[in-house]
């Protein structure tokens, strides 16, 4: 694409700008075409950065590896740049704009030295939807360029809606790691030395610099569609959410939309492409995204949200076709995996991909692997990049601009212990105190802490944009503004029994939950009001086909005094922390259900 058919002076003038600090050999406006892909993926195939993977195996899809010191997102990387560090509160990383903007622009000099400047246009949402936003990121890196194009809606079409005036998020990434005349280049260029992923929610900016790695790079997805989204949302009155979409159609035709926060490790994309069990034949899951979820109210009194994004950019490890046969297919072809292994016939494979690990493997690293070498073959971050359009169950509702009508919010963390198997908060009040409290127990990723509750309320700890509870605040705006606002839901599929064996039997036994909330959005079942808030019956769930007690049950959904007297406890040591701005209503919250404890007896068990 030409620069001369841009019609955005604004937009003109800032790529001028930010081209004659960085100094790229040229600048280059993506349109999105495939042409454009195939081209992209041709310089780099070429360059050594990218392996095309076997034509007859995995049509259409390359492999990258990365520098193995830029791997996964950098929180503590990861800075939000307002006037007062009092405006992003005890959770985010603050530096003071000007300072940030002084480091930065001593970084970005020269920067882009020996490489091309890429101009890529995007939407986050459907183009021209009244709930998507567009922004432009530039970068220096290819790598980010094609994943971007799987990502979001990506090129001429963006730019023709962004029209003369149009308002977009400046996303300016670099690799940062200028090429001197001559100098080869390195197959993962980024630098270790230097890495800030930062946000300016004043000025709707994203400047990262030193990473090209995921989150840090493909700067749509958590910096613009969470961080400053979420600054967005707060002035304008809707929500941005790390929530995944998802449908559920049931035999009559009725069709309902819930989403869900879960944080890392705890099944979220298995949730968002869940299989019916044999038993629920005719109802149908449909993804909308496994991700992000943006929220605004619609004059009918609901809420309506789409998926910013168009793809999928999931973990590797531990995907298959048992533990999730639609991710497996999304991934057939047109895709880009990062960090996984490499097979002797130029195909991909990762941990658990197969019972059995192949006879020998490239590593994520480009080593020789064996089964017996004692190293993980794929890095645990490896990851997928993959149309939606690709997923067996995709619902055709993720195109439309309108979105999808939100019916419940589901949160769900990892414990042991602890939380029900699922609770319906009483109201939209009470909901809001689960969802803000709710805590996942580390896993084997955090090897430090094994076993400790991490408060990650509504899964936003690492993407808030703004102060934690000020977040709390608005959502409790946000219930006031609806007529008729979804009902919210807690789950926990991890408790465990006295032999530290999980009880649930399984992800694919997550659609008997899922069943009792539609439901109960539809008020055609029942529940049981315990001292928190709701639970089903043992006989409001549906069991058919699964061999699963009464007492297992009870196990499962059982709410102990002891326990919780300590859980709200833990409630107001996180409340502390964020005294400074926090809004009343979750300190009465939190009283109430100290209250309710108070006074039950021992152990509460959803008995009717
Ligand atoms: O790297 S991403 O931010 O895209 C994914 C993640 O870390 O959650
Ligand atoms: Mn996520």
């Amino acid at each position: 694409m030409v620069e001369a058919n841009v019609k955005n002076e604004a937009l003109k003038q800032w790529v001028k700008e930010v081209a004659a600090h960085t100094t790229p050999d040229e600048v280059i406006w993506c349109d999105g075409t495939q042409e454009e892909y195939d081209r992209l993926f041709k310089e780099m195939v070429d360059a050594g950065m990218a392996i095309k993977l076997n034509e007859k195996k995995r049509p259409n899809s390359f492999y990258f590896r990365s520098d193995p010191k830029d791997v996964a997102r950098v929180e503590d990387r990861t800075y939000i740049c307002t006037k007062e560090p009092a405006d992003v509160g005890p959770t985010n990383n603050w530096i003071d704009p000007d300072e940030m903007r002084q480091t930065l622009s001593g970084l970005f000099k020269g920067c882009m030295k020996g490489r091309p400047m890429y101009v890529i246009p995007f939407s986050m949402g459907p183009i021209g939807s009244p709930i998507s936003h567009i922004g432009i990121e530039l970068t220096d890196s290819p790598y980010v360029v094609v994943n971007m194009r799987i990502m979001t809606r990506m090129g001429a079409a963006v730019l023709d809606a962004l029209g003369a005036d149009g308002e977009f998020v400046k996303c300016v990434h670099s690799v940062g790691k200028p090429l001197q005349p001559g100098e080869e280049d390195v197959k993962w260029p980024c630098n270790n030395d230097h890495k800030y992923i930062s946000h300016f929610p004043d000025t709707r900016e994203i400047w990262s610099f030193g990473s090209g790695y995921g989150g840090n790079a493909l700067l749509g997805k958590k910096c613009f569609a969470l961080r400053i989204a979420s600054n967005m949302a707060l002035e304008e009155g809707w929500m941005a959410e790390h929530m995944l979409i998802l449908g559920l159609e049931a035999p009559d035709g009725q069709k309902d939309y819930v989403a869900a926060a879960f944080p890392s490790a705890c099944g979220k994309t298995n949730f968002a492409m869940l299989i019916p069990p044999k038993a629920f034949d005719g109802y149908k899951v449909s993804t909308i995204g496994d991700d992000i979820a943006w929220i605004k109210p619609s004059d009918d009194g609901k809420l309506y949200a789409i998926n910013p994004e168009s793809g999928f950019f999931g973990v590797c490890p531990g995907t298959s076709y048992d533990s999730n046969p639609n991710a497996m297919e999304s991934i057939k072809e047109n895709s880009i995996f990062t960090n996984v292994a490499l097979t002797e016939d130029g195909d991909v494979w990762w941990e658990e991909m197969t019972d059995e690990p192949p006879a020998k493997l490239t590593d994520w690293q480009g080593n020789e692997w064996t089964p017996d070498c004692g190293r993980p073959a794929s890095h645990p971050n490896a990851r997928f990049t993959a149309p939606i359009a690709n997923c067996p169950v995709a619902d055709p509702a993720y195109e439309d601009p309108k979105g999808v009508p939100i019916g419940a919010f589901i949160f769900g963390g990892r414990r042991s212990t602890t939380m029900p198997l699922v609770m319906e908060a009483a109201n939209w009040d009470q909901g809001v105190y689960f969802a803000a409290t709710m805590g996942s127990e580390t896993t084997a990723a955090a090897a430090h802490s094994i076993g400790q509750v991490r408060r990650d309320p509504m899964a936003m700890l690492p993407f808030i944009g703004y102060h934690m509870a000020e977040y709390w605040a608005h959502w409790l705006k946000m219930g006031g503004k609806i007529s008729n606002p979804p009902k919210i839901f807690s789950v926990n599929w991890f408790r465990k029994n006295e032999d530290g064996k999980f009880i649930w039997p399984g992800f694919g036994e997550n659609m008997r939950v899922l069943k009792w909330i539609v439901d109960r959005v539809h008020n055609k079942t029942s529940a049981i009001e315990g001292p928190l808030g709701s639970v089903p019956a043992y006989e409001d769930i549906e069991w058919e086909g699964l061999d699963f007690s009464k007492e297992l049950y009870e196990q499962i959904t059982s709410i102990d005094k002891k326990v919780w007297m300590e859980e709200v406890l833990s409630h107001e040591e996180l409340f502390m922390r964020l005294a400074d701005k926090m809004p009343a209503e979750m300190n009465y919250m939190r009283q109430l259900v100290v209250s309710n404890l108070t006074r039950m007896q021992g152990t509460w068990k959803p008995v009717k």
